[in-house]
């Protein structure tokens, strides 16, 4: 199974650059930019990352991004998870990055998007891993802070392939950010959020009905409503899923409890995904070992995931018949 595995074309839909600040690379950085860190070396950064929901991950996550300051500070975080890509036959990425973490501690926004973007382009040059970028708002700062750092950003938009939603969920349900989507959707470009990772089933469907999202990130609390299941079904409008997070923000007490099969079983269009990987213990082979190892996920299984994934991504039609 280890073999198969390494060996299974995977697609990552859901995945925060920011996530993938190993704590090597965030001392370093910090080091590199003459910033104190309070956690002396990596094992005792590692020793943190204990959490106990959304909110207490989210605390630390906002911490790590202050060491990302230069054009080569994105460039090294992004190129560090490509090579990660490649070594784990990932073949083609859709990643978010949260501008707004970074233009609030008056970092500008062309430095990130240069580092990240060049990083991106030197994997699909010389790695082969094709990309989207995503640039994803923070629900904690609201609707208005949302719209000016789109507005913002609209010189740069022929650059950006998607717009997300995250950041804390209970409290900022969805119908908070019509307005935010429907510009986006005006400036012509496809729409995520995540919901119901912490948020009722609810959030789904106003993601769905009142965003126009036609991708979930999350969407796991949708086997509490069986209506949303008979649409997901019928729809295949995709769930990115990502299981290890999900056990150690606490959505599931453990991965035994984790419904992702089952969901898969009923038919829905449903993608595995590492999230922020630095922080909950593995990229996109860890995440299939986890459910092979505690959900007894088949061969066959697995490759369904993948050719979800290839179905629920952007690329183009030519090149998912390749992937197929
Ligand atoms: C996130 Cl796991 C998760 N949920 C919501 N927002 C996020 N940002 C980074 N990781
Ligand atoms: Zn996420």
């Amino acid at each position: 199974m280890d073999d198969f595995i390494a060996g299974l074309p995977k697609l990552e839909l859901h995945l925060h650059l920011e996530g993938t600040l190993e704590p090597a690379l965030m001392l370093h950085l910090a080091e590199r930019n003459g910033l104190t860190l309070p956690w002396a070396d990596a094992a005792t950064l590692t020793a943190a990352y204990q959490f106990d929901c959304l909110q207490s991950f989210l605390d630390l996550y906002y911490q790590g991004c202050n060491v990302l300051r230069q054009e080569q500070d994105f460039f090294d975080l992004t190129w560090a998870y490509l090579e990660r890509c490649a070594s784990e036959q990932v073949v083609h990425v859709e990643v978010f990055f949260d501008p707004q973490a970074h233009t609030s501690r008056g970092i500008p926004f062309e430095t990130v998007l240069a580092g990240i973007e060049a990083a991106l382009q030197q994997g699909e040059r010389d790695l082969g891993i094709s990309f989207r970028l995503i640039m994803s708002f923070l629900r904690h700062l609201g609707e208005d802070a949302a719209l000016t750092a789109l507005a913002r950003t609209e010189p740069w938009l022929d650059r950006i392939h998607g717009i997300g939603l995250d950041s804390s969920e209970l409290g900022y349900p969805p119908e908070q950010f019509i307005r935010l989507f429907a510009r986006a959707k005006a400036l012509g470009l496809p729409l995520v959020a995540h919901a119901g990772e912490e948020g009722p089933a609810d959030y789904i469907w106003q993601a769905i009905r009142q965003l126009g999202v036609r991708r979930i990130d999350h969407g796991v609390r949708c086997s509490e409503d069986p209506d949303l299941l008979h649409f997901l079904a019928d729809t295949r409008l995709p769930l990115t899923v990502c299981p290890l997070s999900n056990v150690r923000l606490r959505v599931f007490p453990t991965m035994a409890d984790h419904t992702v099969l089952t969901l898969l079983e009923q038919g829905l269009c449903v993608t595995i995904n590492s999230d922020d990987p630095a922080y909950f213990g593995g990229y996109m082979a860890a995440n299939m070992h986890a459910l092979v190892a505690e959900l007894g996920a088949s061969r066959e299984q697995l490759c369904r995931l993948s050719l979800n994934a290839v179905e629920a991504s952007w690329l183009n039609l030519e090149a998912k018949a390749r992937l197929t």
